[in-house]
């Protein structure tokens, strides 16, 4: 019986990568974002490349109705949801708390923590009612650390932190499995976004060291998921080599 995937976020770098190493496995996945162009790219390289099965609802995850809608009008068997990687998400600025931009503290905060906490909502009654599935939350280590003029995008990724444990005592009882990887830096769309678009400025945050690649993190996320049922991995902090915590990287030219 093939497995099911659903991945926040599969228009771009983790979410993207990830979606294609569950379709090389043999997984059905339900692919969702905002661009709904680049989910459907998506979904005919994979039904190309690797004959997926590929649903792709393409809705905003602040947008608690159309998560609901979306999740709603899944078919029955499309249902049974083995694995929900909540890894939409996103930083917007980079000053000093007193400087920051209530819009952009806004953005994170119904991104990272609400549009994470609703399409959870939506899809643990699935989970719950088969007493089955694994929810894998993209955390950062800047939900284990805060650094300069990250306030609060690592406050956002804090929550996810604590979310991350509460659904895991509250599911207990339901055998639902749940995880966090908190990657550090990863070279995908990120810093473009957070920079507004201004790439040199985000291309200079992995300049002079290799920055984690989306496939390494897509492969860990796999790793998790198929481990036998007895086995959790609650949390696994995954960084480039070069950079020792959210501060302290090692530059070379
Ligand atoms: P990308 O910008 O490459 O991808 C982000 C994805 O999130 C896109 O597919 C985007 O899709 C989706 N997304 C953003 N906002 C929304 C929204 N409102 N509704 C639905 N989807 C949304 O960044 P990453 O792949 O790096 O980020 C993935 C996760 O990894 C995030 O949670 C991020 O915080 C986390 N992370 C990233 C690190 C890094 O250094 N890159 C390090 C640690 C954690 P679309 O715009 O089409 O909606
Ligand atoms: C993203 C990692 O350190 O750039 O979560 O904020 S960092």
């Amino acid at each position: 019986m093939k497995k099911t995937i659903l991945i926040t976020g599969a228009t771009a770098g983790i979410g993207k990568a990830t979606a294609k190493i569950y379709a090389k496995n043999g997984w059905n996945l339900i692919l969702t974002g905002r661009r709904a162009e680049r989910l459907e790219e998506l979904k005919a390289s994979l039904m190309e490349q690797y004959s997926a099965e590929v649903i792709t609802l393409n809705f905003d995850v602040r947008d608690k109705d159309a998560v609901n809608e979306a999740v709603d009008r899944l078919p029955a068997t499309w249902k049974n949801i083995d694995v929900l990687l909540n890894n939409a998400g996103l930083a917007k600025g980079f000053s000093d708390i007193q400087d920051g931009l209530v819009e952009d503290w806004e953005t994170m905060i119904d991104t990272n923590i609400k549009g994470l906490l609703y399409v959870s909502k939506a899809v643990m009654p699935l989970m719950i009612e088969r007493k089955s599935g694994h929810i894998v939350n993209i955390g950062s280590i800047a939900g284990k650390e805060v650094y300069a003029k990250g306030n609060v995008y690592c406050s956002t990724k804090h929550a996810v932190e604590g979310i991350t444990k509460a659904l895991r005592l509250d599911l207990l009882p339901h055998k639902i499995k749940v995880s966090a990887i908190c990657p550090g830096a990863v070279d995908t769309e990120f810093s473009t976004v957070r920079f507004d678009g201004d790439k040199d400025r985000a291309d200079s945050v992995y300049n002079g060291y290799q920055p984690l690649l989306a496939q390494d993190i897509a492969e860990a996320i796999y790793f998790v998921t198929s481990r036998p049922f007895h086995v959790n991995i609650n949390d696994l902090l995954i960084m480039p080599t070069a950079q020792a915590n959210t501060s302290n990287l090692l530059r070379e030219e």
